[in-house]
């Protein structure tokens, strides 16, 4: 009898939960939001929507563009970059500037680049170390360098209007730090990232340990991932939140198939450092062969807790060191599984894929 009238009144609570829900989920329902999306938009913009009322927008919708932009002289980007000693300092010098950038056997981009490369060339140092970067700003536009990752004194950390001024057109700046951590870190423009970042304004920051490794890799690839927007022979930012979606997709500046094979010997410890700069998330697949995680945005990984995977997704501003010991020959693909992303302009292959070339 007790039970019964329980479950009498449970029903009447129910009943009333259902009768308060219920105006809300009918198809009568007036509220503007299910009626009428524009005013919706035109009351409430969604922050970092554009619309044409938002000038701070317009830049991202202008195609990347600077007066008398030359072809490109080098054609492989992120390569070590030369430095001199002065005083036990390791002194490198950088130029911003707008190039022709070849992706593509027949698509060219325009880019902003660091020493006309993209990515930038590779600042390799050893944890310790004095180093001084001087950056010439040859873009018609401000800039500024970020180091992401590397552990920077405040004032040097380029982040503009906060720890420095801008990087005026024509001006001269000069970084310097103490290298630390040792890790894969990057350097990238911290100055309309959402722009000078996608047009190109990227390069690896390796600090290799003080003590050598116990168990060094044969081959130790940096692999930058990033997207651009081709259409009308103009080059955009791609703008993920904007409507500007990319059809190209680059590892180290090119798209499939005029991305590096990358060659190696059977039995070869294999390190790539994925560092994803783009503003697209891109999980890596390897073929063949199962890797392990040694390291996370350039912190090692303690032996314990590596995980073995052969699918890794780096998000934006990532990086994942993975190592694996080539076992079988053949030709191995590392691809982006999100499928979009292996295409040149919606046509597969392309894109973020290259080739593991284990030989005997
Ligand atoms: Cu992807």
């Amino acid at each position: 009898m007790r039970i019964k009238k329980i479950m009498i009144f449970s029903l009447m609570v129910l009943a009333l939960i259902l009768s308060a829900c219920a105006p809300a989920t009918t198809p009568n329902n007036t509220m503007p939001m299910n009626n009428d999306n524009s005013n919706m938009t035109d009351e409430i913009p969604t922050p970092g929507s554009m619309t044409a009322d938002n000038p701070g927008a317009a830049h991202m919708m202008e195609p990347i563009t600077a007066p008398n932009v030359l072809p490109a002289t080098e054609t492989t980007g992120g390569q070590p970059l030369a430095y001199r000693d002065e005083n036990g300092v390791k002194v490198f010098e950088l130029t911003t500037k707008a190039v022709q950038w070849p992706i593509l056997d027949g698509v060219t981009v325009t880019a902003y680049t660091y020493n006309g490369t993209v990515p930038g060339p590779m600042i390799r140092v050893t944890e310790g170390d004095q180093v001084r970067i001087i950056v010439k700003n040859e873009l018609p536009d401000p800039t500024t360098i970020h180091w992401h990752g590397v552990e920077v004194p405040n004032a040097m950390d380029g982040v503009p209007g906060v720890t420095q001024d801008p990087i005026q057109p024509g001006e001269t700046f000069t970084y310097e730090f103490i290298a630390k951590p040792a890790g894969t870190f990057m350097y990238h423009s911290h100055f309309e990232g959402d722009v000078q970042v996608s047009a190109g304004l990227y390069a690896p920051f390796i600090i290799d340990p003080k003590e050598s490794e116990a168990n060094p890799p044969i081959v130790d690839k940096v692999l930058m991932l990033s997207e651009v927007r081709m259409t009308d022979g103009e080059t955009y930012a791609a703008m993920p939140m904007g409507g500007m979606e990319p059809n190209y997709f680059t590892i180290n500046g090119k798209s499939f198939p005029a991305t590096e094979t990358i060659t190696v010997k059977k039995g070869d410890l294999v390190r790539l450092r994925l560092i994803a700069i783009g503003q697209f998330i891109h999980p890596m697949h390897l073929h063949g062969m199962p890797f392990k995680i040694v390291a996370t945005d350039g912190h090692p990984v303690p032996e314990a807790a590596q995980l073995t995977k052969d699918t890794i997704s780096v998000a934006p501003g990532e990086r994942y060191d993975i190592e694996f010991v080539a076992t079988e020959t053949g030709q191995w693909m590392l691809h982006c599984h999100i499928l979009h992303h292996t295409t040149n302009d919606n046509v597969e292959p392309g894109g973020l894929m290259l080739m593991i070339n284990v030989v005997e």
